[in-house]
């Protein structure tokens, strides 16, 4: 598996990294985002996430012409021009975590939340109550490669995680793939049976929605003849046999095509849900460390 700095590299010489972007804010924008964070954080408060996101509407004019380079590589994630789908974003100011993921998120789209799931800002890390058992955000499982929210009908096309504390050494590593370089590696027999509504995705407890939902793994929009990605192996049934051979080789194919970034703290990433997936590594539980893992997770449509 590759590991972020060749990513970096690669980003500028190998198409098949060309959908990676990385920016590192220079001291000096760091400071300007800070400013206009800290306006917003003293005008209201930071917990109440609908007033918080209205008031960041107002700066957003502001952000523009203060930041342009920085608002030009999140537009890029909605450009299909670009065809950026995921972006990493480094060097972030410390503290109010909670105000720049918002920010970032609303220079791309809007804010979105679905039933059962939470809030606008979720906030990932270990919670000793939660009984789940498959991989979640309130645990410390190891997360093989997924899409979020595949139990929905229509899940956000856009995934922001800022990393507030990494517990740098106990794990925890980011995973992503690039599906469209994964689907080079299958054939065309494979790539049908992922087109077909044969898959079952289960809902974890906690959603509020159907429990099981029927849907393809791949889908083509005609009108722009781009992929459109559905997946989570765990709670995954096929109703074919030859759908679940299937999805055994496109899991051979992302293991193949992913890379891993081991997060700095104040770091952001923007992921484009449809056509990247993400997971993480097992984590050391929070009981032996004194800053436990902690990233916030923000759900975006455009
Ligand atoms: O813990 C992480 O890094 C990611 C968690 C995640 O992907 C999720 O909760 O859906
Ligand atoms: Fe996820």
């Amino acid at each position: 598996m590759k590991t972020l700095s060749t990513v970096e590299q690669l980003t500028v010489k190998d198409n098949k990294f060309s959908r990676c972007d990385i920016i590192t804010l220079k001291t000096s924008d760091k400071k300007k985002f800070d400013d206009i964070s800290q306006s917003l954080i003293s005008n209201g408060d930071e917990q109440n996430y609908q007033h918080l996101i209205s008031s960041i509407s107002q700066v957003i004019p502001e952000i523009k012409s203060n930041l342009p380079e920085l608002v030009q590589h999140v537009q890029y994630l909605s450009s299909p021009a670009t065809m950026v789908g995921l972006l990493l974003l480094k060097n972030l100011p410390e503290g109010s975590s909670s105000i720049h993921a918002p920010i970032i998120s609303s220079i791309l789209g809007f804010l979105v939340k679905y039933e059962g799931e939470g809030d606008f800002i979720i906030p990932i890390k270990e919670n000793s109550n939660s009984r789940e058992t498959r991989p979640s955000f309130q645990n410390n499982k190891e997360f093989s490669l997924h899409s979020d929210l595949t139990y929905a009908p229509e899940p956000p096309k856009h995934i922001v995680m800022h990393y507030q504390a990494t517990n740098h050494g106990g794990g925890g590593h980011s995973i992503f793939c690039d599906v469209l370089a994964a689907l080079d590696d299958l054939n065309s027999d494979v790539l049908s049976e992922l087109q077909k509504n044969q898959f079952l995705f289960t809902a974890p407890s906690h959603y509020k929605g159907n429990s099981v939902v029927k849907f393809p793994i791949l889908t083509k929009d005609v009108m722009s003849n781009s992929w459109s990605i559905r997946f989570r192996k765990d709670g995954l049934k096929s109703e074919t046999a030859i759908g679940a051979e299937s999805v055994a080789e496109f899991v051979n194919a992302i293991n193949r095509n992913s890379f891993e970034i081991i997060p700095e703290e104040n770091s952001i990433v923007l992921l484009n849900n449809r056509t990247f997936l993400h997971g993480r590594t097992a984590y050391l539980s929070m009981s032996k460390l004194a800053k436990p893992r902690h990233l916030n997770r923000i759900y975006i449509n455009s």
